[in-house]
C-alpha cells in the first residue's frame, strides 16, 4: 500500500538511524528528505511545511524523555506527528443501523456497499443490501451479485426510475435486519440533481451514517470533494477506496483531515474482504514498515519505567554488576524479539535467523545460570572462582563452559561501558535503559 511514500518514508527512517549525531543540524536536513517523501505521496505543500516545522518546534522545546536517546526521540515526534497529518480515524459501532453510501461516479460505492455489508455480518448482525441507482445500467445486477457472493440479501428494482420508491419498497422488504447498506447513484459532479437525490434518500431513511466514498487516487483534491459533500448533505465519515493502486493516499488522507470529516474505513483492493478500520496509528506504522511500533513503544517506556535503576547515565556513573546485567536481560526479553527492537530502534537491519535465534536462546541460558547464583556473586562477580563456577553449573543444569562464557559477556560489557564512561563511544544506539549488549554479533543494538 502507497508503496512509493512508504519506500521514501522508510529511507528517511533508516537515514536516521545510521546518523551518527542527530542535532539541530541533522533534524534540519534530514527533514528535507522527509519533505520530499511526503510531497510525492501528494500531500499538499503547505501540510507537509507546517508537519515538518511542528516536528523542528517540538525538537528544540521538549526536552528528551528519560530513557530515550535523541535519535528514538526525534523518530518517535515524527512518527506522531505523522499520525496526527493523516486524521484521527472514526468510530465505527457494531450495533443495528442504517448507513448511505454517496459519491461520484466509479468510486467505488458498489464495491464498497457489499465490503461493509460482510465487515457487520462477521461481526454477527443481519445485514441487507439496498441499491437505489437508478442510473447506471446493471447497477442492480452488479450489486446482487456481489449480494449472492457474500450471503447477503439485495434489494433493487432495474425496471423503477424512482430511487426514492425503491428504497421505500427496500425498507419494507428488509424490515427484520439489524444493518441496512444503501447503494445510491453517482453523477460526474456535484450538481443540483444528485444533491436533490441525496436529500430525499436521506429523508426517507434517516441514515445513522452517511459515508462518502471516495477514491484515494484524487489525493489533495480530496478536500474540495469531502468539503462541499459535506456541506450539501451532511456526512458523517469518509470511506477512501483504491488505498492499495493509488500513489496519493498520503495526500488524500491529510486532505480529508483538513476537510474536517473523519476517514473511518479505507478500501485496500477490490476483494468483498479488502475493507479495513482506518487506525492512523497502525496506518503510519505499516507505512513506517514497522507495524508494531505503537506497542514497542509503549513497551519501551514500561520497561524504562520499571527499571529506573537502568538508566544509562546511573549505569555510566555507578557500578555495573552482574545483578545488573541480569536485569538487562529480563527488560529485553519484556520486549520481546530481538528483531522487534532493531526494527523499532529503525536500525534498518535483518538479523540473521541463526544469529537470532541463537541470541535468544543464549538469552535463557544466561538467565538460567544467573537464577542459581547468589545475591553476592550477582552483586560482586569478581569473587567467582573455579569451585563456585562449578557450583553454579551444576545448579542449573549447564556446563562450566556456558558459566564462564557469561562471565566473559558480562565482563566485555562491562569494559565497553568504560569506555563510553570515557567518552571513547558516543552513547546513540541503545535501547532505553539497557547498555548494548554484546550478542554474538549484535553490537550496537
Ligand atoms: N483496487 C481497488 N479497486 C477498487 C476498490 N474499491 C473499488 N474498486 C474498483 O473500482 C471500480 C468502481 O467501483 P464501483 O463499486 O462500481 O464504483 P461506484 O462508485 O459504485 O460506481 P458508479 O456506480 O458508477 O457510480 C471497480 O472496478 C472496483 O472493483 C479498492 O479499494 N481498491
Ligand atoms: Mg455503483
Amino acid at each position: 500500500m502507497l508503496s512509493k511514500l512508504s519506500e521514501g518514508l522508510q529511507k528517511f527512517f533508516s537515514k536516521v538511524s545510521r546518523a551518527g549525531v542527530v542535532d539541530e543540524k541533522f533534524v534540519k536536513t534530514s527533514l528535507r528528505d522527509l519533505q520530499k517523501a511526503l510531497i510525492s505521496g501528494d500531500v499538499n505543500v503547505r501540510l507537509v511545511l507546517e508537519l515538518t516545522h511542528n516536528i523542528e518546534a517540538r525538537m528544540k522545546k521538549e526536552k528528551i524523555p528519560k530513557g530515550l536517546t535523541p535519535r528514538q526521540h526525534f523518530l518517535n515526534v515524527v512518527y506522531e506527528e505523522l499520525v496526527s497529518l493523516v486524521g484521527e480515524g472514526g468510530e465505527v459501532e457494531i450495533r443495528p443501523q442504517r448507513i448511505l453510501l454517496v459519491g461520484l461516479y466509479g468510486h467505488g460505492k458498489t464495491t464498497t456497499a457489499a465490503k461493509l455489508g460482510k465487515f457487520f455480518a462477521k461481526r454477527g448482525l443481519k445485514v441487507g443490501l439496498i441499491t437505489t441507482d437508478t442510473w447506471r445500467p446493471a447497477a442492480y445486477e452488479q450489486l446482487k451479485q456481489l449480494g449472492e457472493k457474500i450471503n447477503i440479501p439485495v434489494y433493487g428494482d432495474p425496471n423503477s426510475k424512482s430511487a426514492v420508491e425503491i428504497l421505500k419498497r427496500g425498507i419494507d422488504e428488509l424490515s427484520g435486519y439489524d444493518v441496512l447498506i444503501v447503494d445510491s447513484a453517482g453523477r460526474d459532479s456535484l450538481n443540483d440533481e444528485l444533491i436533490n437525490e441525496i436529500r430525499e434518500i436521506k429523508q426517507v431513511l434517516n441514515p445513522d451514517n452517511t459515508y462518502l466514498v471516495m477514491g484515494a487516487d484524487i489525493g489533495q483534491s480530496a478536500e474540495t470533494q469531502a468539503k462541499s459533500f459535506n456541506d450539501a448533505v451532511g456526512l458523517t465519515g469518509i470511506i477512501l477506496t483504491r488505498m492499495d493502486s493509488s500513489a496519493k493516499g498520503g495526500g488524500a488522507l491529510a486532505a480529508c483531515k483538513v476537510a474536517g470529516v473523519p476517514v473511518v474505513f479505507i478500501g485496500t483492493g477490490e476483494k468483498v474482504d479488502d475493507l479495513e478500520l482506518f487506525d492512523p496509528k497502525k496506518f503510519v506504522a505499516r507505512l513506517l514498515g514497522m507495524p508494531d511500533l505503537e506497542s514497542l513503544l509503549n513497551k519501551v517506556k514500561e520497561v524504562v519505567e520499571e527499571n529506573q535503576e537502568l538508566n544509562p547515565e546511573d549505569i555510566l556513573r555507578g557500578n555495573f554488576t552482574l545483578k545488573t546485567f541480569y536485569q538487562q536481560l529480563e527488560a529485553t526479553k519484556k520486549m520481546g524479539s530481538l528483531q522487534k527492537i532493531a526494527d523499532m530502534l529503525g536500525l534498518g537491519m535483518k538479523i540473521p535467523k541463526d544469529v537470532l535465534e541463537q541470541s535468544e536462546e543464549k538469552l535463557k541460558v544466561y538467565k538460567v545460570i544467573m537464577d542459581s547464583m547468589t545475591k553476592d556473586e550477582l552483586e560482586h562477580p569478581e569473587i567467582i572462582n573455579k569451585s563456585r563456577i562449578d557450583r553454579i553449573a551444576r545448579g542449573s543444569g549447564r556446563t562450566p563452559q556456558e558459566v564462564r562464557e557469561l562471565l566473559r559477556q558480562y565482563e566485555a560489557t562491562k569494559k565497553m561501558l568504560k569506555k563510553m564512561k570515557a567518552g571513547k563511544r558516543r552513547w546513540g544506539k541503545g535501547i532505553p535503559g539497557l547498555p548494548n549488549i554484546n550478542l554474538g554479533g549484535m553490537n550496537g543494538l
